[in-house]
């Protein structure tokens, strides 16, 4: 059986990601016997290049992984979903292969998105089991397979022929665990995950990134994790493993900003760690706590100053704009962002509400949504402030630091600044470009 995997995410802000998830579960399909052919959107022209591979390669069935819905970013939100449904509607006109969708985005939004693209079927959760939906499509069926052992995941060593574009991506992305035992309001990653922590062994990380850096020379790598540290032995007992293969690689991650020992940054750089982006979200105590974070203030500064002292750069990323949210807590953020001094800070201003999560229900209760009401199309929430009250605000209190982002605040992506930068730093997170 032939099988063209679309990864469909053309979206370049903050760079260019790796579609780690199309790899992996390319690679379970070709291990199963099929053949498999990944192709990138990101790096296609048009819809019209694709088709052209898509008649060269003549597959039985598409696969296509959806990463992103929208940005998650307000006030300026791009929703990728008519370019989605562009694309299945050109391969529909030249091909009858069955269309099976699979990704993030699908994961949250499964019965939505396959009537909107008239997909053939769908996969919610880890893609890697799925191989009988590619054999028996049953249209409009969405399956969601057993949690897989994290040993079965690979990036395959003939990576250059399942995707031929690989090497285009200045950073790959590594997975060392999934799953997130956290109860954050807002958040979407128990849901897409799970809640329990599955580990990958040490060995198998270590074999994956000694195998792209000596077949392919690959030097940057991210751990995509949901958070790396959710399970800290297991960070600890990996990092003390890809130390010990002593590789000149640069490696970035998310870390909540809370460790038991300030010496697990030393540990991190040893293994080649130039970069940590915190979940850190607020730095109001109020604000944490109606977040349902699991650290506190001082967690924060004694992350930040042991992750500083070990010569790693760090960036906190915030959201602004939770149940509760006053002027008072953006300045006791603000004032704690100042004072443990992170080379950025990223700040989201408006929280995205997703299906499922104590976020909807809390919005529904204050009326701010219908109960049942869609959230394909992106929806917000906010404080009794009101979106203009916070934005103005936050923009205001935040005035001469230079070193505060706003994905929301314009549309980054398409300004020349940022395809200049993007062009010229090639080392990692592009907020380290940053001055303080
Ligand atoms: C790591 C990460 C990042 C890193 C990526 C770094 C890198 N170089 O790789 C950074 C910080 C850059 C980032 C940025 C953004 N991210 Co992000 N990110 C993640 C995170 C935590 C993990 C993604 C990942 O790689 N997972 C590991 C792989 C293996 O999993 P996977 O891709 O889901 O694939 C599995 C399944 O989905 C399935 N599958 C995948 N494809 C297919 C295809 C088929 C056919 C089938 C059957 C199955 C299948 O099988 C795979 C293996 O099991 C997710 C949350 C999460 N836990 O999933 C958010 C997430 C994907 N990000 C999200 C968002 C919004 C963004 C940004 C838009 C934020 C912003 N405004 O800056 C940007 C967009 C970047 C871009 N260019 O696309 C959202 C997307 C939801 C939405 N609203 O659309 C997510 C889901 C988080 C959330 N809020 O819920 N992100």
């Amino acid at each position: 059986m032939r099988i063209l995997l679309i990864s469909a995410n053309t979206e370049p802000f903050p760079e260019p990601v790796f579609p780690i998830g199309s790899v992996y579960v390319g690679n379970a399909l070709q291990k199963a016997g099929a053949r498999v052919r990944i192709s990138d959107m990101r790096h296609q022209s048009s819809i019209s290049t694709l088709k052209k591979e898509m008649e060269a390669f003549r597959p039985d069935r598409i696969g296509i992984s959806l990463r992103n819905v929208d940005n998650a970013a307000y006030p300026s939100t791009r929703f990728y979903l008519p370019f989605y449904a562009s694309m299945v509607h050109a391969l529909r006109a030249s091909c009858d292969a069955p269309i099976i969708l699979g990704g993030s985005a699908f994961s949250l939004f499964p019965e939505e998105i396959i009537t909107y693209l008239g997909a053939d079927g769908g996969v919610t959760g880890d893609g890697e089991k799925a191989v009988s939906l590619f054999r028996n499509p049953d249209h409009g069926k969405i399956v969601t397979t057993g949690l897989l052992d994290l040993e079965e995941i690979a990036i395959p060593q003939n990576i250059d022929e399942l995707f031929p574009g690989f090497s285009r991506y200045r950073t790959m992305g590594i997975q060392t665990a999934r799953g997130c035992p956290n109860y954050c309001i807002y958040c979407t990653y128990p849901h897409l995950e799970g809640r329990a922590i599955r580990t990958r062994s040490p060995e198998s990380v270590a074999g994956e990134i000694t195998m792209l850096h000596k077949n392919f020379g690959v030097l940057n790598f991210f751990i995509v994790d949901s958070l790396f540290n959710a399970d800290e032995d297991h960070m600890v007992r990996v990092a003390e493993r890809i130390a010990g293969l002593s590789l000149p690689i640069r490696i970035s991650c998310y870390l909540q900003p809370k460790v038991s020992d300030p010496r697990i940054f030393r540990l991190l750089k040893m293994a080649g760690c130039v970069a940590v982006d915190f979940g850190t979200d607020s730095g109001s105590p109020e604000m944490l706590a109606s977040l349902k974070k699991t650290f506190t203030r001082d967690d924060i500064r004694k992350a930040s100053l042991a992750c500083g002292e070990a010569g790693i750069d760090f960036c906190h990323s915030l959201i602004l704009g939770g149940p509760g949210e006053t002027i008072k807590t953006i300045r006791e953020t603000i004032s704690l962002m100042d004072e443990v001094s992170p080379r950025a800070v990223i700040a989201m201003t408006g929280v995205r509400i997703y299906p499922g999560t104590e976020m909807e229900r809390i919005a529904v209760r204050e009326a701010a949504l219908a109960a049942g009401e869609s959230l394909l199309n992106p929806r917000f929430y906010f404080p009794p402030m009101g979106s203009s009250a916070l934005l103005k605000s936050v923009y205001e209190e935040t005035t001469g630091r230079k070193n505060w982002f706003f994905p929301g605040k314009k549309d980054w992506g398409s300004t020349i600044g940022f395809k200049v930068l993007q062009f010229l730093y090639r080392k990692g997170p592009l907020w380290r470009t940053f001055r303080k």
